[in-house]
């Protein structure tokens, strides 16, 4: 299977996050990208495609909030890294805000996710590694791999979050609905739900949203992921969502891929993109699912019997020492 990474998604490094009440050390560091293409033998350089493809998910204030906000919040004397603290509550007016602590809180809705200068770059190339591998499948391959870093699925058209600031399965998606594809399926099988891919395609018939993860009501990010989110007008019922128990393990977790895989073949996809978080390895950190290293190459066989175009986009999983061996299991599998 072709594989993309670039180099320059490793620039992205904040220091510290929000969790659990205190600062700790970011969690979504590079080297997690680095141990994983090590340890699949290596990626392709993606080529640029520009921002085309990004324009098309994500407004263009936010993009534009993306490239300015470090230097802006650098410039207002903060020294950390630039992250919200203030969220306009569900309900509050629109406003035009000047002041950067403001804004921040505007384009975000949590404080696990730094801006640093380097974010927007790591971002860019990310989705340019998921754009690469969606071409290589448009193109006639089987199946793709976009090593994708930093994330992308809490991300939404104009919000950052969870890790995520350019949702990088929603670009790929995207990018091949403009390509000519009709009907797009996305398969999120991260520990948490993809909120952002959701709310991009909430309102769409054309792309199909499905997701296994744990369930909101105990687990980030809590305002998403419901069993009764099921999309709005064209979009209505091409959302699915499957939560899960923390403590759930291969069995519940194949039946729900089950469940969802058969609502995807009714849906009929052009393309399958896999949104794979490895995050519900038994030992994850920040996560409660009990997956084992073996069973992510049950679910990609599962998944490939299905025989869609597959595109299969990196998303969280943070047990660094495991994340090698769980994302080249899932690979062997397909
Ligand atoms: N105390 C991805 O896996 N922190 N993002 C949760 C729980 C944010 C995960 C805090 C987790 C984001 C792509
Ligand atoms: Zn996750």
């Amino acid at each position: 299977m072709r594989r993309f990474f670039s180099a320059r998604q490793l620039a992205h490094a904040p220091a510290l996050e929000l969790h659990n009440g205190g600062f700790t050390a970011f969690a979504e560091t590079p080297s997690r990208a680095a141990t994983i293409r090590d340890a699949i033998g290596g990626a392709e350089e993606p080529a640029d495609r520009g921002d085309a493809a990004i324009r098309a998910v994500h407004s263009a204030d936010y993009l534009a909030f993306l490239a300015e906000a470090p230097a802006r919040w650098a410039a207002a004397g903060r020294p950390g890294d630039a992250m919200g603290y203030v969220w306009p509550v569900v309900g509050r007016r629109s406003l035009r805000i000047e002041r950067i602590d403001g804004l921040i809180g505007r384009y975000s809705f949590d404080a696990s996710t730094p801006l640093t200068a380097d974010s927007y770059g790591s971002a860019y190339w990310s989705a340019q590694s998921a754009l690469a591998a969606t071409h290589a499948v448009l193109g006639g391959e089987r199946a793709a791999f976009a090593l994708c870093r930093p994330p992308g699925h809490h991300a939404g058209s104009d919000y950052l979050g969870g890790y995520c600031y350019l949702n990088t399965a929603a670009i790929a998606a995207q990018a091949a609905i403009d390509a000519g594809r009709q009907r797009v399926a996305i398969l999120d099988i991260d520990y948490h739900h993809g909120n952002g891919t959701q709310d991009i395609f909430w309102d769409r018939g054309d792309v199909f949203y499905a997701s296994i993860h744990a369930d909101p009501a105990t687990d980030y990010p809590f305002y998403w992921g419901h069993a009764d989110e099921r999309g709005e007008g064209d979009g209505h019922g091409a959302t699915l969502n499957l939560p899960l128990p923390q403590g759930s393990g291969l069995e519940p977790f194949r039946r729900a891929q089950a469940t969802v895989l058969e609502a995807i073949a009714r849906f009929a996809p052009d393309l399958l993109i896999v949104s794979l978080g490895v995050d519900t390895w038994e030992g994850d950190p920040i996560s409660h699912f009990k997956l084992t290293t073996g069973d992510y190459a049950v679910l990609a066989a599962d998944i490939a019997g299905f025989g869609w175009p597959t595109v299969v986009a990196m998303e969280g999983g943070y047990a660094v020492d495991a994340l090698g061996a769980n994302v080249a299991s899932f690979l062997g599998g397909f």
